[in-house]
């Protein structure tokens, strides 16, 4: 078969909704940016606990510590479940790691904002699990079989972290005015960096033409982003919590709730390494990750060992 021949064939299978297996033919092209998606999200999962783990120690009582625990190991399971999915494509992990110190790899942008108070801890359960379960469940149909397995495991873990969050916001918007005011105060900085996590407006989004071709991605930055805004603004006034837009206005002819453009250079500044806690982020993963050296090189060596005694017995 000529490559052209090949990719048509490839092309009508994932016309037919069939799904691609690490072992199948696929374009270079495909198996790259499955790579780079994937190892972005499970970069993102690992980050993303640094800013929740600041609280962990601080939790209001033992209760919301548990839960907060359990959400912050959750998150580091989504990680080692995607590094493993993104290894079938043949790349391992230390190559990942290493993209991501070199800053070659992504993660997600939200991620580079600081966790001031515990209500932070509410938003991002509430808002960042909340937009990334939106996105992550479109990902469950994703034409790449390890990934959309993956993805349905991790979305049944998200929807707790959801809860989790959203039940510190209304607690705390149960109780005294500052109280209140902490929860409003996360909220008014949270909507935006959440909004932002769904990638840059369409027309200005270099991938998502091929990777929507190609069925990693299903549904377009923009419609992700809007679908969660429908739902999270309802979810806001429920409590009493403000959208800090002015501008936000519900359209009854789309149905859809009209928001204010984002600051589309403050989102570029962010990813490129310039957002308020990068290098906090960053260096402190390279840190532990080079104080971990020698338990990975234990475990290794353990199995090693293992493995030769296994070939000696037998
Ligand atoms: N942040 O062409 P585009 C979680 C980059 S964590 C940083 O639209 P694409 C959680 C993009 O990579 C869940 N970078 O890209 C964990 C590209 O740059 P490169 C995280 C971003 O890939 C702990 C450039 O901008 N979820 O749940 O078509 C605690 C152009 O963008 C971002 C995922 O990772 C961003 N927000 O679409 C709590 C979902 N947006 O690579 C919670 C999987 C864009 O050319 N990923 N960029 O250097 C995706 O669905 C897609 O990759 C995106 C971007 C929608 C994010």
């Amino acid at each position: 078969m000529t490559e052209e021949q090949k990719l048509e064939q490839f092309q009508a299978r994932i016309d037919a909704e069939e799904k691609i297996e690490p072992k199948d033919w696929m374009p270079e092209e495909y198996r790259k940016a499955l790579i780079r998606q994937m190892s972005q999200h499970a970069h993102s999962e690992v980050i993303g606990m640094q800013p929740e783990g600041n609280w962990a120690l601080r939790a209001p009582t033992l209760r919301a510590k548990k839960i907060l625990l359990a959400k912050i190991q959750d998150e580091g399971g989504h990680g080692l479940y995607l590094y493993s999915a993104t290894e079938t494509l043949g790349i391992d992990r230390d190559t990942m790691i290493e993209q991501l110190h070199e800053g070659k790899a992504k993660y997600s942008s939200v991620f580079n904002y600081p966790t001031l108070n515990w209500a932070d801890i509410g938003a991002i359960g509430w808002l960042v699990d909340g937009a990334a379960i939106v996105n992550q469940i479109s990902l469950q149909r994703t034409s790449f079989g390890s990934y959309s397995r993956a993805m349905i495991r991790i979305c049944k873990e998200e929807s707790f972290h959801q809860r989790q969050g959203y039940e510190i916001m209304t607690t705390m918007m149960n109780g005294t005015p500052e109280q209140k005011e902490m929860a409003q105060d996360a909220m008014n900085r949270w909507w935006a960096p959440a909004l932002m996590m769904f990638g840059p407006p369409d027309n200005d989004s270099a991938h998502s033409k091929q990777s929507l071709k190609w069925k990693i991605k299903r549904e377009s930055n923009d419609v992700l982003r809007q679908r969660f805004i429908d739902k999270t603004i309802d979810q806001a006034h429920f409590i009493g919590l403000e959208i800090p837009d002015k501008n936000i206005r519900f359209n009854k002819e789309t149905e859809h709730w009209e928001t204010s453009p984002l600051d589309w250079n403050e989102f570029k500044q962010v990813i490129n390494g310039n957002g308020p806690c990068n290098h906090q982020r960053l260096n402190h993963h390279i840190k532990y990750h080079n104080e971990g050296n020698w338990v990975r090189e234990a475990a290794l060596a353990f199995a090693e060992n293992e493995m030769k005694l296994e070939t000696t017995t037998n």
